[in-house]
């Protein structure tokens, strides 16, 4: 069946590895995939719902776009944009933002974790970020999202949210509902610091990522330097549950190679967490330095980045400017 996708990545710096094999490798998948339709957004409004220095902001849309396309993503084949260049995302999520209850909102995790203790200094925009993230998805028709576990309760947001405005403007099946696409193995890639916490662009530490331009020598002392324990490699699934460094070492190497755990469990159990990271070196500077190089190369023409986020845009405006119409005649405009 063909799918209609769309997923974003907000150019906040520091795109890691987690990034890349949890969001933007699946696009190029989804994309390679016959038949699907896929819309891939460079979610800009998205990362102004923390501060952001307007230099960086405008270097990250860039290098962002670079990382799509030097991971393989066609701005041929997919749509590929940034959300402030269609304005009906914002229009489109203030007729949302109508329609979403402030319970629903409220029970979102991820805003408890952003704003941390000192909720009342948070932006609006990072209470209703999940309200503009649902405009996003609905003003396509999308199908399926591909989303990190992380994403799981705003995709459901966004479900209730399409539910609630075909109910309350009697327009049945007008917002379609949309499923998530979660990949089931190595879906959260952690910290090189902490088993237990997320790979993160916004970890003030940059040895616990691996941002995808780093060099080799970079990629070779973070593997080194990645808290293990002192103990033997796991010999088997139990073992490396509860060992959450090591099952996330673990984790990104199979992944990398497209193999399940118990064949690398198989390949390196009872032998020392030295031998594995050079294994584990190797491998990542294999996957990584041709994207990162081919990043650093697109990075150097600004313009041609620009006219892809362009091109891109006009199609997008083509599909969400249509939609948002229709809801305006809806609600009574
Ligand atoms: N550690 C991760 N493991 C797997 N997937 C991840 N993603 C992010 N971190 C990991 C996925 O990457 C996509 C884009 O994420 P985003 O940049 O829009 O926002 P994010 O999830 O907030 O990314 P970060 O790195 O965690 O940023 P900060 O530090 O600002 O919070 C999403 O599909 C996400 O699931």
């Amino acid at each position: 069946m063909s799918k209609k996708i769309f997923s974003g990545v907000q150019p906040t710096g520091n795109l890691h590895l987690g990034n890349y094999i949890g969001a933007i490798r699946n696009f190029v998948d989804l994309q390679n995939e016959d038949q699907n339709e896929c819309i891939y957004c460079v979610v800009d409004l998205h990362a102004l719902t923390t501060k952001q220095d307007p230099v960086a902001l405008k270097k990250n849309i860039r290098e962002t776009t670079a990382a799509f396309l030097a991971s393989g993503l066609d701005y041929k084949k997919s749509i590929i944009f940034n959300q402030s260049l269609v304005k009906s995302h914002s229009e489109g999520s203030w007729l949302l933002s109508c329609v979403a209850r402030m319970g629903w909102l409220n029970r979102m995790t991820q805003f408890k974790e952003k704003a941390g203790k000192d909720k009342e200094k948070a932006s609006v925009g990072l209470y209703i970020y999940p309200v503009l993230m649902a405009a996003d998805i609905l003003l396509y028709d999308t199908t399926h999202v591909p989303v990190g576990e992380d994403q799981k309760q705003h995709l459901e947001l966004c479900r209730d949210i399409a539910q609630k405005f075909n109910l309350d403007f009697k327009a049945p099946n007008f917002l379609r509902v949309p499923e998530p696409l979660i990949k089931k193995n190595f879906s959260r890639i952690m910290s090189l610091k902490d088993g237990t916490k997320k790979m993160s662009k916004s970890d003030p530490s940059d040895f616990s990522r691996i941002n995808l331009n780093d060099d080799k020598d970079s990629i070779v002392s973070k593997i080194k330097k990645a808290k293990t324990d002192n103990h033997p490699l796991p010999e088997n699934q139990e073992e490396l549950k509860k060992r959450p460094e090591a099952e996330n070492l673990f984790g990104i190497y199979s992944s990398l190679n497209n193999q399940d755990l118990t064949k690398t469990l198989n390949e390196f159990s009872g032998r020392n967490f030295s031998e594995f990271k050079n294994k584990l070196s190797d491998l990542l500077i294999e996957k990584l330095s041709p994207v990162s190089q081919k990043m650093k190369n697109i990075q150097k023409d600004s313009k041609y980045i620009d006219d892809v986020l362009k091109e891109g845009a006009e199609r997008a405006n083509a599909i969400a400017s249509k939609k948002v119409d229709e809801m305006k005649k809806i609600v009574g405009f």
